[in-house]
């Protein structure tokens, strides 16, 4: 295989690889791009083109590539016991200890952890067990989920049915008792609001949603604190606070999904804490060890989990490799690197504000309708017309553009509608975000050349 040139495993990709989220004939026609490695903040491919990373990988490479620590951590595990499951009244060390850690790190009240491989998996544990919570609690009506339209909670079925893609409901079909209400998404709806204004009235959506079915038929709401696949769709402050109070209002379970959110990317742990929230679950993955190897858990507030545990009988429920040790040992050293290099704290202080400031400027550029960021996520708008703002027609076609001139320039980002997404390592120095910045600039430019010259 060492003679294989790259038009050789594009060849071969081609002929046999149904690659996730893929237009099939479109990537035969253009050809794959062959990673090869990743070291630090950069990818490389296979024709020798070094790429910076902003997208953390897709929103998980949190500490960055190569780092030894997590592989050492793993090595070490495989040697010792690379599986071993929890069926059977079995139980292993790494699990054991990373529970604990996690309890610890998230919100008060998240005493118990169940553990899956992605967040759809995660997602979906959460739709079984809040069915079965309120079953157990004599209120098997309640039964219905509210989500966010462009929210994003995986793609099994349920959890597609759960997150607010509407292709992909289209495409998958989707299952019942799931509903949805529109996103805290300032720049689309807040109009001449101001902030706290718009928070309430975002807010009341969810409690007309809870009012059309009935509160009696409503089992959760789910959100993710920051959109981040729907693109990167901040709330205004005080809407997830005003939501919670409505939840509990109507006995409503609140969970949020921080699967991209988690692992201090919002410069807290979780921004949950940031956000003063006290849900009753959590969904967490991607960060949790930032995608060495795949692992998601569910954290589980008392309320469910002591209902579960004293009434619930077995939980039909589970995967082969729920709490796998060698993820969870990449788990825990993961989450030593993030104490030991402050990388919470620094994107708190630092880098996040700083990524706001370098951000800042761009939105003079006449194809910027708006810049937005929360610790290390950011968002760039790009629009027809500033007044307005008047947006692209047909939507999507000009943020793929200028994606592929920040590809070409070095930089990997990724286009939601015609938003520039950036979601970099949590261990980008503030050198780091001006060459992002830089490129991102360079992208606009072209980008607004190609548009004047049509
Ligand atoms: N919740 C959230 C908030 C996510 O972002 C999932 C759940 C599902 O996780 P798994 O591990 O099942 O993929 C996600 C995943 C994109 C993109 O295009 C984002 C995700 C997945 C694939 C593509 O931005 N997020």
């Amino acid at each position: 295989m060492q003679d294989m040139t790259t038009q050789d495993w594009r060849e071969l990709d081609a002929s046999h690889h149904l690659a996730p989220f893929t237009d099939y004939r479109e990537l035969r026609a253009a050809g794959t791009r062959v990673i090869t490695h990743a070291q630090g903040h950069y990818i490389y491919d296979s024709d020798g083109n070094k790429i910076m990373d902003a997208m953390a990988g897709l929103w998980c490479v949190n500490v960055g590539y190569g780092r030894h620590e997590l592989v050492d951590a793993a090595t070490a595990q495989m040697t010792k016991l690379p599986y071993y499951n929890n069926f059977f009244k079995t139980s292993n060390q790494p699990i054991i200890a990373l529970s604990k850690r996690l309890v610890d790190l998230t919100p008060d009240g998240l005493n118990n952890v169940f553990y899956a491989n992605s967040g759809s998996e995660a997602n979906d544990t959460i739709i079984r067990m809040v069915r079965h919570f309120w079953a157990l609690a004599g209120k098997p009506e309640k039964k219905t989920i509210i989500a966010r339209t462009y929210g994003y909670h995986g793609s099994t079925i349920m959890s597609a049915s759960m997150g607010g893609m509407t292709a992909m409901h289209e495409q998958a079909a989707q299952a019942p008792d799931f509903t949805h209400i529109n996103p805290p998404y300032g720049f689309l709806y807040q109009g001449n609001l101001d902030e706290a204004a718009f928070a309430t009235q975002a807010a009341s959506w969810l409690e007309d949603k809870i009012a059309e079915i009935g509160a009696d038929h409503v089992a959760a709401f789910i959100a993710e604190p920051i959109q981040g696949a729907g693109g990167v769709i901040i709330p205004p402050a005080g809407y997830l606070k005003q939501v919670e109070a409505i939840c509990r209002k109507h006995d409503v379970l609140f969970i949020v999904d921080e699967v991209i959110t988690g692992f201090g990317r919002t410069g807290h742990w979780f921004a949950s804490h940031g956000m003063d929230l006290s849900p009753d679950m959590m969904t967490l993955a991607k960060g949790l060890t930032s995608g060495y190897v795949p692992m998601s858990a569910v954290m589980v507030g008392d309320r469910v989990a002591e209902r579960l545990i004293a009434d619930g009988g077995e939980f039909y429920h589970g995967f082969t490799y729920s709490g796998h040790p060698v993820a969870a040992a990449v788990a825990l050293a993961n989450l030593d690197l993030i104490e030991r290099d402050g990388l919470v704290e620094k994107i708190r202080n630092d880098t996040g504000p700083y990524l706001a400031s370098a951000l800042a400027p761009l939105a003079a550029h006449p194809l910027v309708g708006e810049v937005r960021s929360f610790g290390l996520l950011g968002a760039i708008e790009l629009v027809k017309d500033k007044a307005g703002p008047v947006l692209f027609d047909p939507v999507g076609e000009v943020g793929v553009m200028c994606r592929d001139h920040a590809i070409k320039g070095g930089l990997m980002v990724r286009a939601v509608r015609d938003a520039m997404i950036m979601s970099p390592p949590l261990t980008f120095e503030r050198d780091d975000i001006d060459l992002m910045i830089a490129k991102i600039s360079t992208a606009l430019d072209q980008t607004f050349e190609d548009l004047q010259a049509r």
